[in-house]
């Protein structure tokens, strides 16, 4: 079989040998009883790192948001969102569904909210209106091609919120790339925010698994959301122990990922139908726009995956992303079946 260069999602990644052999070596007990070393290991680590109290294994990051909008909110209140967020946008609508609150959506500039804003848009509440309780804030923004959060902003959000006594999360699904950009620390976006989600099995290539880190008491209730959703598991360590090493031994390489992204970003710019401006490539996300007189996105799509690049259609055009088995090599072939297909 032919080549594949696959650029559709970060979250494509296989797992090392190295988290394959821990995986098999991970010593376990029963999670929901509160036995497995290894997820408690993962857990503390989580915390820690992040600098908060406590943290939870979550089998993905959409059930670690859905956890916090839930133990954050009530029904009948409402959520502030960016307007193309993943919480927002991607995630089967669990706002509506599991927490009964409404998403309130702010347009923004890559990602960052304007605070007047926001400010503007908290509720008083009264027996029509609803009561705003959170703010949802991403970072990287992953429909703003991989955007970093200014770390102004989020101090700006959180001073807001701490005049209206909102909570705020944070949707830090690929938080280490942030840091790896900007070269802030994640305890400091993280101190920022009363909860952070962030996963390991996207850049970090960890096979499943987000956590979510907070207070003691938000995690302990955070446990029971969990249980109730489903997500309680028991000889888990088998999962947590790959994620010790995405943890531990793969952020260091994420500036690889940011820089293929960039040689990527300025190789396509300027070629015809492409609406990208490479400056706007921070970190591992490439959305451009895409409008070409014999090519349709579906049809420029199918005509890379036929020379093994595959990449995926997203708010805003087409979707690359760099990742741990995207080489140097993977983009000079995405490269040049851009200039193949362009040319004709
Ligand atoms: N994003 C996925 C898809 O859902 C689009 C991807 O391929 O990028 N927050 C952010 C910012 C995310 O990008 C994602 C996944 C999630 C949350 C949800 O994580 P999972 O997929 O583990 O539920």
């Amino acid at each position: 079989m032919n080549k594949i260069s696959d650029f559709r999602s970060d979250t494509v990644t296989r797992p090392t040998p190295k988290m394959r052999q821990a995986m098999a070596e991970a010593e376990v007990g029963d999670d929901v009883l509160g036995d497995d070393p290894t997820v408690q290991k993962l857990e503390e680590l989580a915390a820690a790192t992040m600098g908060k109290e406590a943290g939870l294994f979550c089998p993905s990051g959409t059930m670690g948001n859905s956890i916090a909008v839930k133990a954050w909110t009530q029904e009948l209140q409402e959520v502030i969102v960016e307007a193309r967020s993943h919480v927002y946008n991607m995630e089967s609508t669990h706002m509506t569904f599991i927490s009964r609150v409404t998403p309130r959506p702010l347009a923004s500039k890559r990602g960052a909210m304007d605070p007047d804003d926001i400010e503007k848009n908290i509720k008083i509440p009264s027996v029509h209106i609803p009561q705003t309780s959170l703010i949802c804030i991403e970072n990287t923004h992953n429909n703003h091609s991989g955007a970093v959060l200014p770390l102004e902003n989020m101090k700006a959000v959180r001073k807001i919120a701490d005049k209206y006594n909102l909570k705020v999360h944070l949707d830090g699904a690929r938080i280490f790339n942030a840091s790896t950009a900007s070269g802030v620390s994640v305890k400091e976006y993280a101190k920022l925010v009363d909860s952070v989600m962030f996963c390991l099995s996207k850049g970090l290539s960890a096979p499943v698994g987000s956590m979510l880190v907070g207070s003691k008491g938000f995690i302990e209730y955070g446990r029971r959301l969990r249980k109730a959703l489903g997500g309680g598991m028991r000889q888990v360590g088998v999962l947590a122990a790959p994620g010790l090493i995405a943890l531990m031994e793969m952020v260091g390489r994420l500036k690889d990922d940011h820089r293929r992204a960039k040689t990527l970003a300025k190789a396509i710019a300027g070629m015809p139908g492409i609406s990208l401006e490479p400056d706007n490539v921070e970190t591992n996300i490439i959305i451009f726009g895409f409008s070409h007189p014999k090519y349709s996105i579906p049809h420029f799509l199918t005509e890379l995956k036929n020379r093994g690049i595959w990449a995926m259609a997203t708010t805003g055009g087409i979707r690359f992303v760099t990742h741990k088995d995207i080489d140097d090599e993977d983009v000079d072939r995405a490269i040049k079946a851009f200039r193949e297909i362009l040319a004709n």
